[in-house]
């Protein structure tokens, strides 16, 4: 497990770049999440900031999308590239390589993994990213920016598997 976090977690991090991990607990089977977060076709799922996301070719790793950001923050387009996509592991790694926002060289990596929460099946997601500090920011204000975008993004992953998760028990219940 130690090992797997290295490969995965560890970012090379440059002179004036900032990288941090973010964990989220959620209360629900790990296929649930695992089945929202592999779609780099659809990010717009749980991401609440996006509109909507189009992919420039196949589910693979490689592909570009074109995600639209919603109105109300300092960006409007973001094209990112898969750079990982690994449904043994589930590992899913980002690449943020162009649009119009100040986000630049930014690197991402999802995984998930599955936990016993409240004596029922849960997920452990740990994400990890990496990003260049804008010029005219310092590296806390970048890391605050990207936490709290990626925060919210966790907040709604949750709540959304969560509510898929209660519906599944529901239907096994009644049958
Ligand atoms: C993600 C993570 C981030 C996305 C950021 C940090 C972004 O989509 C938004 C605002 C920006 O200023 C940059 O996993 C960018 O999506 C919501 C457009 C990239």
């Amino acid at each position: 497990e130690a090992e797997f976090f290295c490969k995965y977690h560890r970012q090379e991090v440059g002179d004036n770049q900032c990288s941090s991990t973010l964990t989220k607990h959620i209360k629900a089977p790990i296929d649930i999440v695992w089945s929202l977060v592999r779609r780099f076709d659809e990010p717009q799922k749980y991401k609440p900031f996006i509109s909507d996301c189009t992919l420039r070719g196949d589910l693979k790793v490689g592909t570009l999308r074109e995600v639209n950001v919603k109105t109300g923050l300092p960006a409007t387009t973001s094209t990112e590239r898969l750079e990982l996509l690994d449904d043994e592991q589930r590992v899913l790694g980002v690449k943020i390589v162009g649009g119009d926002h100040r986000l630049r060289n930014y690197s991402s990596v999802i995984t998930v993994h599955p936990e016993t929460i409240d004596g029922r099946s849960g997920t452990l997601l740990v994400e990890t990213f990496t990003v260049d500090v804008p010029e005219g920011n310092t590296m806390e204000e970048t890391c605050y920016f990207v936490q709290a975008l990626i925060n919210c993004n966790l907040k709604c992953l949750a709540e959304i598997s969560e509510k898929i998760a209660a519906l599944n028990s529901g239907h096994s219940s009644t049958a």
